[in-house]
C-alpha cells in the first residue's frame, strides 16, 4: 500500500505530466498554424508521450492501492516567436520536469518506498533523453537561423517521428 504522502506527490506529478501534454499539443497547433507540419507532428507525438507518462503514474497508484486525484490543468501559452523560441521553452519546461522527478526520487528515498523508487528510474532515463532531444533540435535551429531551406530540412526530419508505445 502506498503512503498518503507518496500518493499526494504522485497525483501532483500526474498534473505536471498532463500540463506537459497540454503544452505540447498547443505547440503542435502553433506549428500547424505556421505550416511546419513536421514540427507539428513531432510535438503531437510528444503530446501523446506525456499522456503516457501520466498513465504510468496512474498505473503505479492503481497497483499499490492508491487513488488518482485529478487537479485542474493550467492553460498553456498558444503562441511563440519562432520555432527556436518554442524549443527553448520546451527545454526549459523539461528541466523543470527533471527537477520534479528528482524531488520525487528524494521523497521515495526519505519514505523508504522502494517500489516508487524503482518505478521512478524509468523517468530519470526518460528525462535525460527528452532534454538531449530538445538540445539537439535547438542546436540545429541555431545552425540554420535565417535560412528557410534549413528550416524546411529540419521540418522534413521531424515529420519522420512516429508514435512510441513505451
Ligand atoms: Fe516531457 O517528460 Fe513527462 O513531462
Amino acid at each position: 500500500m502506498i503512503s498518503k504522502t507518496m500518493e499526494d506527490a504522485i497525483n501532483k506529478q500526474v498534473n505536471e505530466e498532463m500540463y506537459s501534454a497540454y503544452l505540447y499539443l498547443s505547440m503542435s497547433a502553433y506549428f500547424e498554424s505556421i505550416n511546419l507540419k513536421g514540427f507539428a507532428n513531432w510535438m503531437f507525438v510528444q503530446y501523446q508521450e506525456e499522456v503516457m507518462h501520466a498513465m504510468k503514474f496512474y498505473d503505479h497508484l492503481k497497483d499499490r492501492g492508491g487513488k488518482l486525484k485529478l487537479y485542474a490543468i493550467a492553460e498553456p501559452p498558444s503562441q511563440w516567436e519562432s520555432p527556436l523560441d518554442a524549443f527553448k521553452a520546451t527545454l526549459k519546461h523539461e528541466q523543470h520536469i527533471t527537477k520534479c522527478i528528482n524531488d520525487l526520487v528524494d521523497l521515495a528515498e526519505k519514505e523508504k518506498d522502494r517500489a516508487a523508487y524503482n518505478m521512478l528510474q524509468w523517468f530519470i532515463d526518460e528525462q535525460v533523453e527528452e532534454e538531449a532531444n530538445d538540445e539537439e533540435i535547438i542546436a540545429q535551429l541555431e545552425m540554420v537561423e535565417g535560412s528557410k531551406n534549413g528550416l524546411l530540412m529540419i521540418d522534413r526530419e521531424l515529420a519522420k517521428r512516429g508514435a512510441q508505445t513505451e
